[in-house]
Parts: C-alpha cells; sequence; structure tokens
C-alpha cells in the first residue's frame, strides 16, 4: 500500500488554507493545519472537512501554534515529520499592514524565517523525511514595476505588507541555496472566492451590492477604483501551489490570469450581476481605503507555470464576478444573477 503524505499548512483556517486542504484530502493525504486560540470560533472555512477528534482513520488535524511563536512551530514540524509544509499564515492585508506594521513583519516576515529554521533543524538533527516547503509570496513584491510581470521582474513593494514578504521571498531563496532545501516561492496574483475575507475588495463589493439588493445597505464606501488587478480563481491557484513542489527541482513561479481590471469594472460586473441599473447612485467614495502607497497595475506573466507545471487559470474575470456576486445574494434569498 503507498505510504501516505503528509502536509502542515499554516493559515489554514483562511481563505486559501481551507482550499489546500480540501484538495490535499482528496488526494489522500494526511492534512495537519495549525490555527490560533481565539475567543470565538474562527474555523468557518473549514468546518465541513472537520472531522470529530475520536474519528477513525482521520485524515485531518489541527493544532493550535502561531507563527510568532518559534517554540511551537518547531516542536509541531518535529512531533507531524510532514512531507510538506505549505506556508501561507500571514498578516494578510496591505492597507491593515500601514496600521500594524510591526507585527506584520513579524508575522508575514519572521513566521517564514521561524518555518524554514525547523525545517533545518529538524533535517541537521536527523529528521528522515527532506521536508518540502512553500512560501505563500505575492505579487504585491513587484509594487510598482509595470505590467506585464515575471519572476525576472524587479521587486519595488510598496507596503509594509509587501517589505515583509519581500523578507520571506529572499529568505525562502536563501534556505533552497544555502541548506539545499526543496522550498519554492508561489508569486501569487490576487485570487478570490465565495470564502474570501469580507475587507478585500472584491468581497466588499459582491457583499456590498447583495446587501443593496436585498434592501439593507443604501451605499457602497470604497477608495481608489483605478487600481488594477489580476484577479483569478482561488482554488484553481491552490492546484498550482501543491503542483510546485510535485516538482523534480524546486523554483519559484507567478501565477494569474495575465489580465487585469480596474476596482471600477469590478464594482461595474457586480451591480450588472445583481441586476442593478446606474452603479453610481450607490457607490461613494471613502478616503480612509486608500493606502499612503498604492500599487496601481498588477498582471502576470504566466509563461513559466504554463510551461513547467502545465498550470493555467481556467475561470474568467466575469465569471469569478457572478460566482461571488450568486453566492452573497443567495444568502439574503435572491436566487437570481444576470447572465
Ligand atoms: P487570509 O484569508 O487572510 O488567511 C490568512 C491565514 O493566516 C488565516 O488562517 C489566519 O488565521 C492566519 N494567520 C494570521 N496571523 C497568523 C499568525 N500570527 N500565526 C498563524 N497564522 C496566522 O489569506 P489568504 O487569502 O488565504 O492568503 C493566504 C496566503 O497567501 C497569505 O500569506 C497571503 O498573504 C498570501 N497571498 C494571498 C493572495 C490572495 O490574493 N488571496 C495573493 C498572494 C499571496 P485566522 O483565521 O485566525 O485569522
Ligand atoms: O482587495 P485588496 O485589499 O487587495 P490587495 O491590496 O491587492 O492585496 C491582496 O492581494 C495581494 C496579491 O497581490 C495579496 F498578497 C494580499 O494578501 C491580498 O490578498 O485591494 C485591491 C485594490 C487596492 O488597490 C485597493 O486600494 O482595491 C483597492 N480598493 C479600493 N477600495 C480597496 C477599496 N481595497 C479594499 N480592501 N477596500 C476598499 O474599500
Amino acid at each position: 500500500m503507498a505510504i501516505k503524505k503528509k502536509a502542515l499548512i499554516s493559515g489554514v483556517t483562511g481563505q486559501d488554507g481551507s482550499f489546500l486542504a480540501e484538495l490535499l484530502l482528496k488526494k489522500g493525504y494526511e492534512v495537519h493545519g495549525i490555527i490560533r486560540r481565539a475567543s470565538t470560533f474562527n474555523t468557518s472555512r473549514i468546518d465541513h472537512i472537520f472531522q470529530d477528534l475520536h474519528a477513525d482513520k482521520k485524515m485531518f488535524h489541527l493544532h493550535h501554534g502561531d507563527l510568532a511563536d518559534a517554540n511551537t512551530i518547531r516542536r509541531l514540524i518535529q512531533k507531524i515529520e510532514p512531507d510538506e509544509i505549505f506556508n501561507l499564515g500571514a498578516q494578510s492585508h496591505v492597507r491593515v499592514s500601514f496600521d500594524i506594521p510591526e507585527y506584520t513583519a513579524n508575522v508575514t516576515g519572521l513566521g517564514t524565517l521561524r518555518v524554514l529554521e525547523a525545517i533545518k533543524d529538524y533535517g541537521e538533527s536527523g529528521g528522515k523525511k527532506k521536508i518540502k516547503f512553500y512560501q505563500a509570496s505575492s505579487s504585491e513584491l513587484f509594487g510598482s514595476t509595470p505590467p506585464p510581470q515575471n519572476e525576472q521582474s524587479p521587486f519595488h513593494p510598496r507596503s509594509p505588507y509587501a517589505c515583509a514578504k519581500a523578507f520571506a521571498y529572499h529568505t525562502t531563496v536563501n534556505y533552497r541555496e544555502a541548506y539545499g532545501i526543496f522550498a519554492c516561492n508561489g508569486i501569487l496574483y490576487n485570487h478570490e472566492s465565495v470564502r474570501r475575507g469580507e475587507t478585500f475588495v472584491t468581497r466588499k463589493i459582491t457583499r456590498g451590492v447583495a446587501r443593496i439588493a436585498a434592501g439593507l445597505d443604501k451605499k457602497l464606501y470604497l477608495g481608489n477604483l483605478d487600481a488594477r488587478r489580476d484577479w483569478g480563481y482561488a482554488p484553481e491557484y491552490m492546484e498550482a501551489a501543491w503542483l510546485m513542489l510535485q516538482q523534480a527541482k524546486p523554483s519559484d513561479y507567478v501565477i494569474g490570469t495575465g489580465e487585469s481590471h480596474s476596482v471600477r469594472e469590478f464594482v461595474i460586473a457586480a451591480f450588472a450581476a445583481a441586476g442593478i441599473d446606474n452603479w453610481k447612485k450607490y457607490v461613494e467614495f471613502d478616503k480612509r481605503y486608500l493606502r499612503p502607497t498604492e500599487v496601481n497595475d498588477l498582471y502576470a506573466d504566466t509563461r513559466k507555470a504554463r510551461r513547467v507545471l502545465k498550470w493555467k487559470a481556467k475561470t474568467k474575470f466575469k465569471d469569478l464576478v457572478k460566482i461571488m456576486v450568486a453566492h452573497d445574494m443567495k444568502k439574503h434569498g435572491i436566487d437570481s444573477v444576470k447572465k
């Protein structure tokens, strides 16, 4: 019988962590996730795959831990001995990183170092597994570098979040080169879904549109409508993350759709999907959503991912908007989304 692989996921309660856990369970992995202790339940995205603590042949395990706590990370890696670690945990909100830069650097930047140090020490102290490592890098690294960006494009981070991710990116490359760790950076462009956090712009828009359609809100307050992003569908991106660790050699990959759209285009598409005319009547500007330094335009040159991973984004912009609007409308008992 084939030996099951074990994976450890930080950030398992997040959008991506939940899709990745589902994907790996489907592939027959034993999946371990790190969750933060919270005073309220924080597992809503993974409740549907949660298995009772006492279930037979349990394949999904949750452990308390925090990327700011090196001891626990180290202990978990030594105890679980995973084949693959996916480091998805982060303070992942760009706007918020301007308010809490030190915390963001600690968790999003140093958190990666803590995991890599624990992998290195596990290997050096005779650990039997050659643990592979995936780092959730971000297109925010490119910042003001003009699009399309690829693996060779220079980084110009424009937020404390992006600076922390730049540290994590370079640390991942350094541990690959210095210690021979199979470590990959997935430089992912924005990817969205019905599980996207409600303060990221896409979900804020689809949720707001649905609330307006249901008569619960009169206005939707947004910041910069001119920013452009390469928005793809999150579950597909987790397949790409997994593929990176299945290659013969570790490397870094840009993952996106190759198209950018403005926030304004997203707003227009979302109101149209909900069948609401005249979006301008509902959308108001609020300067609190502006960032001290903005990233104006990101879209990916994905030739390497297509060539090496045989990966390509499938879900198109308009379909992504409709999936998200339909989901948020349904919550209010509204079933129809315009074709
Ligand atoms: P998300 O929904 O915000 O999830 C972040 C996860 O990190 C959550 O599980 C969160 O736990 C956890 N976390 C936060 N602080 C932590 C800490 N101190 N210790 C341990 N875990 C912590 O983010 P996502 O959209 O799934 O993104 C996953 C990763 O990819 C992140 O690293 C993000 O920066 C990166 N990324 C995302 C995108 C994108 O478009 N989605 C693009 C490029 C890169 P709680 O649930 O307890 O808050
Ligand atoms: O949805 P956003 O907050 O995502 P952002 O900043 O692009 O970051 C996301 O994608 C990154 C990948 O490139 C990830 F690394 C990161 O973890 C995160 O998942 O904002 C998108 C754009 C920005 O230009 C922002 O200024 O939308 C603009 N925007 C306009 N009004 C707004 C709003 N963003 C938010 N969150 N809220 C607004 O009201």
